[in-house]
């Protein structure tokens, strides 16, 4: 999970302020000092907390719940607002929409390559035609390492290993990539924001005529993304940021919130080393997310992108608990492709507290369950409840495993189902909730 510790004490707050009959002066207290002390370790700036906070307790008493909302959903309500403008609300970063040309620029190893692997794969998946440049000429084999990226996802790459000049290795790569919808440049990075750094890329950007500049950030560097925000920004001006590494890292909030101040957009987050593990960023989601409200719209898009033909309402029947052996079949086909259940679950309502241990599932595992499944018959798939004791024993001898493991086979599925089940319990508790706080953004 994403800024685990952050999220957890988020929502530890939150839920003593649902939990509460009403909501006293105390009890409000208690909880900005537990959500000033979660965001002061996540590394956002002290004075933004307390402004934060002060913003929190003056609205709390002094603004009148609107109409239909509860004094404690309201406040609820506020809580979110505030932590949202903290961590990255203020500018609504636009969707790139139809761009042709796209820079990546940033520090040394803040993500620009990897990140220009995603970036490139999001918008292949838009159906457009993309390829890569490198023009890092200052790392050894930074051609090689895009190149292989890019034959990872299938997009091509240009440039040239063996030319020293970047701005060269760019005229002659734009040649060659003229027929492609989009082309996204990787450049090279620097140890600082130094003027070498600065007169190169602003030759690369002359010839490209970038129409987005996109700075990459680690999120590590906590609240010391703002000066590299703004050093970039003053070099050549940037038109959006692109937060990597926030899956590793405690101090993210702090570079959240450094972009947020100076107005820069955070455009996309890196959440994971491999190509998919890239997102569009929306304030109000990730918040969401972190204070544990859910992001179903996010999780049947997910859901749908992997099992392709299984439509909403099939998604929505599985959560009602009309699940069969069938449907954990194509879980695991699916699972396979995106990594573990884990992370499906933490899209979910509360679904980051459910404990890992009983959803991890080993590419072995997997693989056992698919061969004890393939010597199901469809009736059996479709209904569990024919698997007797003799069935067992013949699935078992089919699969050439033990009856143990088709009873933990059993177990797994059991034990998946109800959680769906109980995920749609509490989806539909959610949206009622979240019917009464029309003012929600992006709900
Ligand atoms: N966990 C995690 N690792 C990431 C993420 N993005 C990049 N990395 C890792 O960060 C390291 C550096 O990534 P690169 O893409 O090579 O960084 P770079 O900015 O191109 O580096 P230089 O070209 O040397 O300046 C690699 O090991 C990546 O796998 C992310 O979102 N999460
Ligand atoms: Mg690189």
């Amino acid at each position: 999970m994403v800024l685990e510790g952050l999220g957890k004490s988020l929502r530890d707050g939150i839920r003593r302020i649902a939990k509460a009959g009403y909501v006293d002066r105390n009890t409000l207290d208690e909880v900005i000092k537990d959500i000033q002390r979660a965001m002061l370790s996540a590394d956002v700036n002290v004075k933004l907390v307390f402004g934060m906070t002060e913003n929190i307790k003056s609205r709390a008493w002094d603004e009148k719940p609107p109409e239909g909302l509860s004094k404690r959903e309201h406040i609820l309500k506020i809580v979110y607002e505030e932590i949202t403008a903290a961590l990255g609300g203020k500018v609504e970063a636009k969707e790139l929409g139809k761009v042709s040309r796209i820079m990546l620029v940033g520090l040394f190893g803040s993500g620009k390559t990897t990140t220009c692997g995603k970036l490139a794969r999001h918008l292949k998946k838009q159906g457009l035609k993309v390829a890569l440049i490198s023009t890092d000429t200052w790392r050894p084999a930074a051609y090689e390492q895009l190149k292989q990226i890019g034959e990872e996802i299938d997009v091509p790459v240009f440039g040239n290993p063996k030319e020293k000049s970047a701005l060269k290795v760019l005229k002659a790569s734009l040649k060659e990539a003229k027929s492609f919808d989009v082309i996204i440049v990787d450049s090279a990075g620097r140890d600082t924001v130094d003027k070498e750094l600065s007169k190169e890329l602003k030759k690369l950007d002359k010839e490209f005529n970038a129409e987005e500049k996109l700075l990459v950030i680690p999120a590590d560097l906590g609240q010391k993304a703002e000066p590299v925000a703004k050093g970039f920004n003053e070099l050549i001006g940037i038109d959006g940021v692109i937060l990597t590494k926030l899956d590793s890292t405690a101090k993210g909030g702090g570079a959240l919130s450094a972009c947020s101040s100076l107005n820069v957009p955070i455009k996309f987050v890196g959440i994971g080393e491999r190509s998919e593990d890239f997102e569009a960023f929306k304030p109000d989601k990730f918040v969401g997310k972190l204070l544990g409200m859910g992001d179903l719209e996010s999780l049947v898009k997910k859901t749908q992108e992997i099992f392709g033909e299984v439509e909403e309402d099939q998604v929505q029947a599985m959560l009602k608990g009309d699940f069969n052996l069938k449907d954990l079949y194509k879980q695991i086909e699916g699972m396979k492709k995106m990594g573990p259940l884990k992370k499906v679950m933490e899209m979910m309502p509360m679904g980051a507290d459910i404990p890992t241990d009983q959803m991890d599932m080993s590419q072995e595992r997997m693989n056992s369950f698919m061969v004890i499944m393939d010597s199901m018959t469809n009736s059996e798939m479709e209904d569990s409840d024919l698997l007797d004791k003799s069935r067992v024993e013949r699935i078992a001898t089919g699969a050439g495993t033990s009856v143990e493991n088709v009873r933990t086979l059993l177990k797994q599925y059991k034990m998946t189902k109800k959680m769906m089940k109980r995920f749609g319990k509490n989806q539909g508790s959610l949206k009622k909730m979240m019917k009464n706080f029309k003012g929600f953004p992006g709900m």
